[in-house]
This record gives structure tokens, C-alpha cells and sequence, in this order.
């Protein structure tokens, strides 16, 4: 498979229809759109929105009624980077190769940016326009997104992240909980959100859940060792972050080459929970493969 041909034409496919779905650059107030546009169209590899289209197509054989919801994903995703990079939380210059938002719009339009990305995520949700998803099924989303960004998910993992930032001392089940709330949840959910727009039966969504929860931890993963040994031009952002900040990462507690080595063994083992699917699984096979051996 030709995976880096794959990627790019779904990022097309995702570009695309975020640049129908997001707020118009020209819309009033105008600094406000502008500053959404800057962040979500800055880069990004849109992979939460590609994993949901690749599960919609592993159980239904096409990919199109999970694109507003990979949209709507992506939209949270970038809310979250805009706010994890203010000065109260990582207090980063760079993001996805250009300066963050507080630095180019200030602090409090930054935090509006996000906010406004959060809830029209929820508004494109609620409406489907091209998705074709039955009101049931269209709720079944809204209510997994719901669950994987809020304080039992996402927003969750950050906190207990912050909480623990500095010397006190973590224990992995502390650090398992960070990294599989605070990147892991909604990578699980671009998964499931996938799964379910494509009408997946109850195995099936079993058996790419734990896909998701493996790719989950393995992302996060690899993101703490490229936040150490990455090149800073590829990754876009600032490397060695977590180390300056005394974060608890799986290469702090454990070492890298033992974090490399768990890292390789989840995203085996999230590509073992797609035996069902057989010839199928080929794209999220090597979307697993991607997500351990990508430099950014
Ligand atoms: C502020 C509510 C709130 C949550 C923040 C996602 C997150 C939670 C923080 C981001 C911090 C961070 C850099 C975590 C490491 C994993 C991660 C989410 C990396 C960025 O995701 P990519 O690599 O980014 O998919 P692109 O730019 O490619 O979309």
C-alpha cells in the first residue's frame, strides 16, 4: 500500500470539506475568523478525521458519512492545541510550523478561537449536512465525542496532567490515565466515531475500540519520544518541552528504548484486534505502522 499517497489524498479529502465547514475567513468579527482559519489551516495531519474515515470504510466500504464527523473531530483537536499552548498551560511558541495563536492574536482572542472551534464542532454535528446519518446514529456520535473531549476524556487527562507537573512523584497508573484521557480519548474516538457512522455491529466496534485504545497509548507514546529526540523543522513544534517542564512521560519513567519497544508492541497489537476484518484492514494496519514510525 501506498500509505504516504493514502494520507495525503484523505488530507485533500479533509481540507476540503473543512474549508466548507469551519467559519468563514471574512465572517464578522473578522479577527476572531481569522484566527480559527490561521490555526485549523496551518497544517496538521488530520489524522483523527483519517482514522474515522479508514473505520467507516473497514465495516460499510466507503467513507463518506464519516467525513463531517472527522471534520468535527479536527475541529476539536485544534481547539485543544490552541489552548495547550497558552502561557497557563504549555506555554508554547510554535505549533504546526508557525507561531501559536496567543502569540499572533494575543491571549484572550487565542482562548475565543478555541472556544468558537469547540462549539461548531457540535453545531456541524447536530446538523450532518452531507452525511446522510440517521438522527439515531447522529446522536450515538454526539454523545461519543461528547464523552471523549469533556472531563471524563480529554479535558480530564490534561488536568491530572498539570496537576502532576513538576517534582511530585507518578506512578504509571497516573501516567496511563494522562496519556490515554488527554491524547488517547479522542484518538479512540475518531475510531469509534468511524466505526459507528458506517452502521458497525457490536463485535465490530469491540474489536476497533481496542484498536483505538492501542493506537491511543502508541501516539502518545512516540509524541513523548519525538518531543525528545525529534527535529524540531518536521515535528513543527518545540521539542524538549516536557523535559523544561518536568512533565511525566513514558520515556522519563521508563527509558526510550523500553518506550520505543511498548510503543511498537501496542500498535501490533492494535493491528491483531482487526484479524475479523481480514483484507480489509489493511489501511488502519498501516495507519498503526504510521503512527509509531512517523518523525512528526
Ligand atoms: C487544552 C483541553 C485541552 C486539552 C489539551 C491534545 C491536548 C489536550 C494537548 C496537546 C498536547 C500535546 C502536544 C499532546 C501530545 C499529543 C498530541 C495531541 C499531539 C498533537 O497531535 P498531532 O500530532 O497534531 O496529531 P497535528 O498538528 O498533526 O494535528
Amino acid at each position: 500500500m501506498d500509505l504516504k499517497g493514502y494520507l495525503q489524498e484523505r488530507r485533500e479529502i479533509i481540507d476540503q470539506a473543512l474549508k466548507r465547514l469551519v467559519p468563514g475567513q471574512g465572517d464578522y468579527p473578522e479577527r476572531l475568523h481569522e484566527a480559527i482559519g490561521y490555526s485549523v489551516f496551518a497544517g496538521g495531519k488530520r489524522l483523527r478525521p483519517i482514522l474515522a474515515l479508514a473505520a467507516c470504510e473497514i465495516v460499510c466500504g466507503e467513507w463518506g458519512k464519516a467525513v463531517v464527523p472527522g471534520c468535527a473531530l479536527e475541529m476539536i483537536h485544534t481547539y485543544s492545541l490552541i489552548h495547550d499552548d497558552l502561557p497557563d498551560m504549555d506555554d508554547d511558541d510554535l505549533r504546526r510550523g508557525v507561531a501559536t495563536s496567543h502569540k499572533v492574536f494575543g491571549e484572550a482572542m487565542a482562548i475565543l478561537a478555541g472556544d468558537a472551534l469547540l462549539t461548531h464542532a457540535f453545531d456541524v454535528l447536530s446538523r450532518d449536512e452531507d452525511g446522510g446519518l440517521p438522527d439515531r446514529v447522529r446522536l450515538g456520535i454526539i454523545q461519543e465525542i461528547a464523552g471523549a473531549a469533556g472531563s471524563r476524556g480529554m479535558v480530564g487527562g490534561q488536568a491530572v496532567d498539570i496537576i502532576s507537573e513538576g517534582e511530585k512523584e507518578v506512578d504509571q497508573p497516573t501516567l496511563e490515565y494522562i496519556h490515554t484521557h488527554k491524547t488517547g480519548a479522542m484518538i479512540r474516538s475518531a475510531v469509534r466515531v468511524g466505526a459507528i457512522a458506517g452502521g458497525a455491529t457490536a463485535d465490530q466496534l469491540r474489536a476497533l475500540t481496542r484498536y483505538g485504545d492501542r493506537i491511543g497509548l502508541a501516539f502518545q507514546i512516540t509524541d513523548d519520544i519525538l518531543d525528545l529526540m525529534g527535529d524540531e523543522k518536521a515535528l513543527g513544534k518545540n521539542v524538549g518541552s516536557d523535559l523544561a517542564r518536568k512533565k511525566k512521560t513514558y520515556p522519563a519513567l521508563l527509558g526510550i528504548p523500553e518506550s520505543r519497544e511498548r510503543a511498537q508492541v501496542l500498535a501490533s497489537a492494535a493491528v491483531e484486534a482487526l484479524n475479523q476484518f481480514e483484507a480489509r484492514r489493511e489501511s488502519l494496519r498501516a495507519i498503526a505502522n504510521f503512527v509509531v514510525e512517523r518523525m512528526n
